[in-house]
């Protein structure tokens, strides 16, 4: 092959290929799996998709772990958040049938975080609960 006068043999050009796609499937191979949590408002209250009784539920978390808070409100009328201060981690205000959501690096250390919905905050609060 010639670029600008220049020869490039197949196996210069091969290795230059495998190189490209090596960097670009790197980001993906090193980062950590993530986990799903989804999280559905109704009633004033935060419930775990897969436990819907327990009303603002510990989210168990282990530590160094990728999650993705799903939130889903199911409140007509009612518009809903989800914010962990110490974590900076926010998903802007969504109304009635809408989804959004946040991926969040858990620290690597032990320890408890308080999430909340910021407009009742006293009403809809829980735990991220990290634990080894
Ligand atoms: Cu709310």
């Amino acid at each position: 092959m010639s670029v600008r006068g220049r020869q490039f043999s197949a196996k210069l050009i091969g290795a230059l290929a495998a190189l490209m796609l090596m960097v670009t499937l790197l980001p993906a191979l090193s980062s950590p799996p993530t986990r799903e949590v989804t999280l559905v408002v109704r009633g004033m209250t935060f419930y775990l998709e897969s436990d819907p009784h327990t009303p603002n539920p510990v989210i168990e978390a282990r530590a160094g772990e990728r999650i993705r808070i799903v939130l889903r409100n199911q409140e007509r009328g009612m518009t809903h958040d989800f914010a962990v201060k110490d974590l900076e981690a926010a998903i802007k205000p969504i109304t009635w049938n809408e989804s959004s959501d946040v991926v969040i690096d858990i620290p690597s250390r032990p320890g408890t975080y308080q999430y909340v919905c910021r407009p009742h905050s006293l009403m809809m609060r829980g735990e991220i609960r990290v634990t080894n």
